[in-house]
This record gives structure tokens, C-alpha cells and sequence, in this order.
């Protein structure tokens, strides 16, 4: 308890109390309501938070407009520097910020440190992205005639983003948007609003120390603000990451206004385990994939899909595994497994499980709620495996909470069509050492997924690679690779140097 109110001091966070910022300005109306923010990891109330209201996202939405004109024309390289100074104050900051993140999200501190690596490597990708914002040039049919193509920035960049994943999820979507020259408005998930608090007010002190004007870097507290979003015709690009449900409400009214959003949605992510596996390493993936942040990744492995002259070793030696996890508080190194976000949490893993037994699931590793010291938070739960068939719908959808569901398989391409055989499709592995099916589940006629792994688990993306998945996924992209794109408008150019104006396709046109 001590150890948190350093953290937060030294994180600025309890001299703030706004439901908006809009850099080095914070502020919030007299009338504003608030709500708590409680740990899981102990139940307790951490600090309270005031909502914005429509004035104050009004107020928001202009300073960003008008921090935009002067932003898009900083050369990028220049903005490339901001975002490197962000980077270097998130190293300074990484052992608080992700204390903050295990004690108000509840993961691991290892996972929480983690979480604010993630952001100083996008940074560091995003630096070098501020020189590399290449277009193409074309050859034109025409003769001198020059064709190419560059990429602007779109405007302002809305960022909705979930408790699971409080502070890295935001740097991927905006050190990117930054660089490509866009500025940012950020509503963090309501669970884990202190982190966002925490975030934005290291960004302010790097954007203030630079002279950079108020709107550059925003932040908006409450849920209401979601709506306000995704209606406002002023912000071209909006993305959101949480569940199919509420992405399928901010996918049409975004997309009714012809604007544009990057989704990232759930996963239903399965591990498919050959007979040729190493069967140690697969362990190891498939229960960290299963447990880590008490399932509440959408990268976390929900489906063992086994072959079945293995599986009933397999399914001893994973008992075994489950057995030997610690439960408990998450900022205590020893424990594997720490809470779930909060009750309406805590319900959905009971009923699921419920749901699974009514259907058949046969659970071999029993779930349940923990009580009693040290659990008096209610929020702790056990991490269950059970055998199941796919079709189950439990099976189909995704509860995010420390459920295992174990399918057992006897040829790869009944194991591929049952790994492809749900509506969501983030990310995917098999553990082989045999390169004939490592190779068919890559190929086209294997996982359907954004990500597909061989002898890694589902979860633990790193950020060079393009992060998001298809079906109900979303089809979004974030992070590496050329996810940048997302976040800029392409313009073709013709420039013709000739005395005459020939028209494309030879086309004829005298007066
Ligand atoms: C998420 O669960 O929202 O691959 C993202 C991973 C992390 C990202 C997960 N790098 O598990």
C-alpha cells in the first residue's frame, strides 16, 4: 500500500483529478460527476476520477483541430524526435507506470513492465518510422509526365482503448499517429482510468519542455465519451480495441459517416498441439498463453486443439502444470496468477463455466471463486481446463477469464478447420517439430488468422510485426510493419512537364 502512493506521487497522478487534458492543461466542470477506480488486487479504492461531460469534449475536439495545424506541418522527423523524448521518459518511468498498471488492472508486475516495454519499443519503431513514411513512384504512360504518390495525415485521431491492456495499446495506436502527423484524442477504458492519467501527463511534460502547443496529446475520462467519438464527423479515424459487441455499435456509426476505424476486437485463440511437438515447450506456452493476465488478453490461448495419440499424456502433464500455480496478489513476484478485472467479470467466468456444463464441457481441472484471505477483493478466481467439443457455442465465443477448453484431433486438416472453425480470427499456433505441417498450417490452406505461430504460443505479440486479426477480429492493424498506413490519407500526383496535354489512355480530345 505504501509502495502504491509513492507510485502515484511520483507519478504526478493524485495531484490531478480531471476528466480532461489537453496537455499541460487539465481540467473538469464544477458540476462534473466521478467514479472510482478500484484495484482488484486488493478491492480497495485507489483514487476517483471526474467524468467529462459535452463541453468538455467540445472544448477537447477544438484545442485538437487547432494543435493539428501546426503539428502536420512539423517536418516528421522533427515530431520523430518528440515521440524519442516520450520514449526516453517512459525508461524513467517504467518501473512506476507498471506498478500502476499490476495495481490497477491487476496483471502481473512482470506483464505490467512489460506493458510499458511495448510502449519504449514503439517509441524506438516509431522514431525511425518518422524517416521511412515512403510513397511510391509510378511510370507514367504518358511522356513527361511524372507520377507518384504521398502520404498526409488524416487529422484527429480518436483512441478508445481497454482496461487489459491500460497504457500500451494507446502508444501503439499514437506514437504512430504522431509520426504520421495526426493528433490524438484518448478515451482509456473506465476501469483503469489512472493509468491513462498517468500516460498523459508524461507526455505533457515532454510536449511542454518542447514549446509544443495544448491538443497535440488528449485525454477524455468516461464512457460517454465513446459516442461523442464515433459520431463526430471531425475525427476521420477511430480505433477502437475491446469486444466484437461493442465494436460491431463503433464500426457502424464511424463507418456511417464514412469515416474510418481500425478495429481490434476478440480472439478465440487456439494452440494446436501435433504429435511431433516438444511436448515440455508446448506446456509452457499453452498455460502461460491460458493463465497470463487471468485470460484476459486477446491474444490468450481459450483452445488446446491435440492430437489424439498424445492427448492423454498431454492432459496429465498440463493437470500436473495447473497444479502447481500460485494464485494471488499479482505484485508478488511468486504468483502466477492474479484477478479478474471486477464483478460483471467475475459473472461472466461463472457463467461460462455454468453454460459449458450444461453443454457437456467435462472439466478436469475445476474452475471457481476464491475467497478468504488473501482473495478479500472477490475478483480472484481459479484458472480451469476443460474437454469439450468446438461447436459448444461456450466454446464459440470468447469469455475472458482463465478458461481451457482441450479438442482432441487426428488428422492436421481436421485440426486446421477446427482452429479456423470459429467467428473470430486474432491469432493462432501449433507446436511441431515437423515441417511439413508447420509449413500447411501457414500456407493458405492453414490458420485463418492475423497471427499465426509455430512452436510460440498465441499471446506475447511483439511490436514489429502487424498486430490484429480477421473475421470478427476486426480486420484492424497495429504496430509494425506498415500499420502506419492506417493512420495516413494516400494522394496520387500527376505532374505533367510537357508542352501538350495528352490524356490518359490515349484518348482524343481536339477543340
Ligand atoms: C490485447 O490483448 O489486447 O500479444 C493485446 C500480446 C500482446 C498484445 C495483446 N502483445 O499478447
Amino acid at each position: 500500500q505504501n509502495n502504491i502512493s509513492t507510485v502515484l506521487k511520483n507519478l504526478g497522478v493524485l495531484d490531478l483529478n480531471p476528466a480532461f487534458s489537453t496537455g499541460s492543461n487539465w481540467g473538469a466542470s464544477a458540476n462534473a460527476k466521478t467514479i472510482d477506480s478500484l484495484s482488484p488486487v486488493d478491492g480497495k479504492k485507489i483514487a476517483s476520477v471526474q467524468l467529462a461531460t459535452a463541453e468538455d469534449y467540445e472544448a477537447v475536439v477544438k484545442k485538437a483541430e487547432e494543435a493539428f495545424i501546426f503539428w502536420r506541418s512539423l517536418p516528421a522527423p522533427k515530431r520523430g524526435d518528440i515521440v524519442r523524448q516520450f520514449g526516453d521518459a517512459l525508461r524513467l518511468h517504467k518501473e512506476d507506470l507498471g506498478t500502476l498498471v499490476s495495481y490497477e488492472m491487476g496483471k502481473s508486475l512482470q506483464e505490467g513492465f512489460g506493458e510499458v516495454q511495448e510502449m519504449i519499443d514503439i517509441c524506438d519503431f516509431a522514431v525511425g518510422l518518422s524517416r521511412q513514411l515512403y510513397g511510391l513512384t509510378m511510370h507514367s504512360e504518358r511522356p513527361n509526365h511524372r507520377m507518384y504518390e504521398q502520404w498526409h495525415p488524416m487529422g484527429i485521431v480518436g483512441i478508445i482503448s481497454a482496461f487489459n491492456f491500460p497504457v500500451a495499446v494507446w502508444s501503439w495506436n499514437t506514437a504512430l499517429a504522431w509520426v504520421c502527423g495526426n493528433v490524438c484524442i484518448w478515451k482509456p477504458s473506465s476501469k483503469t482510468p489512472l493509468c491513462g492519467v498517468a500516460c498523459q501527463h508524461i507526455i505533457a511534460t515532454v510536449l511542454k519542455n518542447n514549446d509544443m502547443p495544448e491538443g497535440i496529446s488528449n485525454l477524455l475520462i468516461g464512457n460517454a465519451v465513446g459516442d461523442l467519438i464515433n459520431n463526430d464527423k471531425r475525427i476521420p479515424l477511430v480505433s477502437f480495441t475491446g469486444s466484437t459487441r461493442i465494436g460491431r455499435v463503433v464500426s457502424s456509426a464511424v463507418a456511417g459517416r464514412f469515416g474510418r476505424s481500425i478495429l481490434e476486437l476478440g480472439g478465440n485463440n487456439a494452440i494446436i498441439i501435433s504429435k511431433d511437438a516438444d511436448i515440455d515447450m508446448s506446456i509452457i506456452g499453452a498455460v502461460f498463453g491460458a493463465v497470463g493476465t487471468a485470460g484476459q488478453r486477446c491474444t490468450s490461448t481459450r483452445r488446446l486443439i491435440i492430437h489424439e495419440d498424445i492427448y492423454e499424456d498431454f492432459k496429465n502433464k498440463l493437470t500436473k502444470a495447473y497444479g502447481q500455480l500460485r494464485i494471488g496478489d499479482p505484485l508478488d513476484q511468486h504468483n502466477h496468477v492474479g484477478p479478474l478485472i471486477d464483478t460483471a467479470a467475475v459473472d461472466m467466468y461463472t457463467h461460462a463455466i455454468e453454460k459449458g456444463k450444461k453443454e457437456g464441457a467435462k472439466f478436469i481441472v475445476e474452475g471457481g471463486v476464491l475467497n478468504g484471505n488473501p482473495y478479500q477483493s472477490g475478483f480472484y478466481v481459479k484458472p480451469c481446463v476443460a474437454e469439450v467439443e468446438n461447436h459448444y457455442e461456450i466454446v464459440q465465443e470468447e469469455t475472458f477469464a482463465p478458461i481451457l477448453y482441450l479438442i482432441k484431433y487426428k488428422t492436421l486438416d481436421q485440426a486446421i478447420s477446427l482452429q479456423n472453425g470459429v467467428p473470430q480470427g486474432l491469432s493462432s499456433a501449433i507446436m511441431t517439430l515437423n515441417l511439413r505441417e508447420a509449413e500447411q498450417f501457414l500456407s493458405v490452406a492453414g490458420s485463418d488468422c492475423g497471427i499465426a505461430n509455430v512452436n510460440i504460443g498465441t499471446s506475447g505479440a511483439e511490436i514489429g510485426g502487424a498486430f490484429g486479426g480477421e473475421k470478427e477480429t476486426g480486420g484492424g492493424r497495429e504496430s509494425g510493419s506498415d500499420a502506419w498506413k492506417a493512420y495516413m490519407r494516400r494522394q496520387t500526383n500527376t505532374i505533367n512537364y510537357s508542352n501538350t496535354l495528352p490524356l490518359a489512355q490515349g484518348i482524343k480530345f481536339d477543340l
